[in-house]
């Protein structure tokens, strides 16, 4: 009773090639995988994929006894920058295992409190900035958050500060780097092995990137043996003195290089988009964000907000949700088998064929979300709604063991510089009738999104 996985019709040498559009790869994906259902089957660069957006299915793929997270497409070209650091680590890999028991204790919630007042101090930046810019500035509202989710990850876990803010025009060339390198690995994930050999200067360029990136951590490394004496507990302390407790071993200072940029990468882009589509989504609901600042307010009394403050901003947590579940800023995660495993009773995956799960798409089913699925409401992932949702229909941070080490880090971030925002400006459209596009790297982020703040008045 084994069916076939429904395929898209598509050309036979380069099958679905020409559908594709470089500059949007998961758009394209999401068009031609949308009216296929929950499973489906089709070639990219020479390998095949499955893609699986139904809770049901999704649900058979996390089970970690079956399924475990494959590094392919562009988490494999990836390997290239980064090698085995945490996140393109293929899962039997021991420096995964190694680095992952150094660093879980440096990411529990009560590691991440302690990072507040450096979180809050770029916060505060963020917030002088708009103010001074005064009411009739146009503010690129993406780029200020990537700003500032840069700066945040690099100070919390290196102490190294990017100083994003105090140049207004230039961004770090580090910034630069690292979103070509993630553009560049997702073209190479698109194209035939025979194809990239071809890119010849696209290749040059990528390993400029690369060195580039990693000269500036061994930089940043060498600063920091060199301040002896002090102690640092931050994730770069943990990397250079932490011991696996199963091994006795640390890492060289090459894995060290590998992490901070992977930090760098999957810490910062990630939380930007996030911060961006919020405030998207609240500029489209003026209701929500209404409720949202109420909720501040009361929670606040006025005063600056402190870390208490943050778990108890029910609301504005379940909007970061609801946010999360419309643009998951990771679009997707890649899950595969040793053996040859059936899902559904009737779908056979093959043993090493990479299986998508592609979250927008997951996120939105109808049958679980209603018919207004597509609409940003945050009361559905108030708490009581949310624990009510049917097992994996809400999977941003990815799954199991290879799930998200940074959801504490990000989600402090985001509630911090939502609520000092909503406590401080009233904020206006610079367009209203702007409609989202999105810019896809190895994440999502909107583009010319642009808004006005202005300064409450009785703000502090
Ligand atoms: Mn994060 C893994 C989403 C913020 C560091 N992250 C993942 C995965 C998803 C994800 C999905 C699983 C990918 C996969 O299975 O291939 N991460 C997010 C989102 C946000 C986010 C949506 C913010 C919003 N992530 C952060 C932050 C950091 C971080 C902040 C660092 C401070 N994430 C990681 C690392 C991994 C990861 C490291 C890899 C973990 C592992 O495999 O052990």
């Amino acid at each position: 009773n084994i069916i076939e996985i429904p395929k898209p019709k598509g050309l036979p040498v380069i099958g679905i090639l020409h559908k594709i559009d470089f500059e949007y790869p998961l758009a394209s994906l999401i068009e031609i995988i949308e009216p296929l259902g929950p499973i489906c089957q089709f070639a990219i660069g020479g390998e095949l994929f499955i893609f699986v957006q139904s809770a049901e299915l999704v649900t058979e793929l996390c089970d970690e006894s079956r399924f475990h997270k494959i590094v392919a497409a562009e988490l494999d070209k990836l390997r290239y920058v980064v090698h085995d650091g945490l996140f393109t680590a293929r899962n039997d890999e021991r420096n995964w295992a190694i680095a992952h028991r150094i660093l879980m204790p440096v990411f529990g919630t009560i590691k991440i409190r302690d990072m507040f007042p450096e979180m809050k101090d770029l916060a505060q930046q963020l917030c002088l900035k708009w103010a001074r810019y005064g009411e009739d500035y146009v503010i690129d509202v993406t780029s200020d958050f990537t700003r500032l989710a840069l700066d945040t990850i690099g100070l919390c876990a290196m102490g190294y500060r990017f100083n994003s803010f105090h140049n207004e025009v230039m961004i770090h060339p580090f910034v630069h780097s690292m979103v070509r390198i993630l553009k560049e690995s997702s073209t190479q994930a698109s194209l035939p092995q025979f194809v990239n050999s071809l890119r010849k200067r696209s290749w040059h360029r990528y390993e400029k990137d690369t060195s580039y990136m990693r000269e500036l951590c061994r930089k940043i490394i060498q600063e920091r043996k060199q301040q002896k004496g002090s102690e640092f507990h931050d994730l770069l302390g943990a990397l250079l003195e932490g011991r696996d407790r199963d091994t006795g071993e640390g890492l060289s200072d090459d894995s060290i290089i590998d992490n901070m940029i992977t930090f760098l990468i999957a810490g910062h882009e990630t939380t930007a988009g996030l911060l961006s589509f919020t405030f998207y989504y609240f500029m489209k609901n003026p209701r929500a964000m209404e409720k949202a600042r109420q909720e501040v307010d009361e929670v606040s009394g006025g005063e600056p907000i402190t870390v208490q403050h943050l778990s108890k901003l029910a609301y504005l947590n379940a909007a970061l949700k609801e946010s999360l579940r419309l643009q998951p800023t990771a679009p997707g995660f890649i899950l595969g088998s040793d053996k040859d495993e059936i899902i559904g009773g009737k779908y056979l995956i093959p043993a090493n064929v990479s299986v998508i799960v592609l979250l927008s798409l997951l996120h939105q089913e109808k049958a679980i979300y209603g018919e207004d699925a597509s609409e940003f409401k945050p009361e559905r992932m108030l708490d009581e709604n949310f624990n009510k949702l049917p097992p994996n229909a809400w999977k941003p941070f990815g799954n199991g063991m290879r799930g998200c080490i940074g959801r504490a880090f990000a989600t402090q971030e985001a509630l911090l510089i939502i609520a000092m925002l909503l406590q401080n400006f009233v904020f206006e459209m610079a367009d209203p009738t702007y409609e989202l596009q999105i810019r896809e790297t190895l994440t999502i982020k909107p583009e010319n999104f642009k808004l006005k703040a202005k300064l409450r008045r009785g703000g502090n």
